[in-house]
């Protein structure tokens, strides 16, 4: 089964992105399984090493939007591609608008090793 870390990697990381193209969340968001069963609504994908995000983890603990704890900003902006569900996207013909960004990632981390399982925010 796919662990919450694996996962993390197939939803949020993209190092060797964005292809410079209006079309890389259509692509990406199918191509990493976000459009089976319905379209995901809200997905952020990294363009920073895979070290890089994983450090964030190391950053001083800050509340998640859920209330929990366990959440750590990056202190350098890093780049990153919002995809957001476009209003006339009907599945299974989930289409997305992307938006290239350069913002402070916040993640929740778990396990040992401690890494990130979830994307919480871009500030
Ligand atoms: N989640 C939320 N806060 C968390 C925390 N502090 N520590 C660990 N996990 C945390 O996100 C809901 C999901 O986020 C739940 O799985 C929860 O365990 C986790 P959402 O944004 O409301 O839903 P989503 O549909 O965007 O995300 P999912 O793909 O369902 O959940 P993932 O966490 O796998 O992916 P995400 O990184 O996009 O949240």
């Amino acid at each position: 089964k796919e662990s919450r870390a694996m996962k993390f990697q197939r939803q949020h990381m993209d190092p060797d992105g964005p292809s410079n193209n209006s079309n890389y969340c259509n692509q990406m968001m199918r191509r990493r399984h976000m459009t089976e069963g319905r379209c995901k609504p809200v997905n952020t994908f990294v363009h920073e090493p895979l070290v890089d995000v994983q450090a964030v983890c190391l950053q001083g603990n800050i509340t998640c939007k859920n209330g929990q704890p366990n959440c750590h900003k990056s202190s350098s902006s890093m780049k990153i591609t919002d995809c957001r569900v476009t209003r006339g996207s009907k599945y299974p013909n989930c289409d997305y608008r992307t938006s290239q960004k350069e913002r402070h990632i916040i993640v929740a981390c778990e396990g040992n090793p401690y890494v990130p399982v979830h994307f919480d925010a871009s500030v």
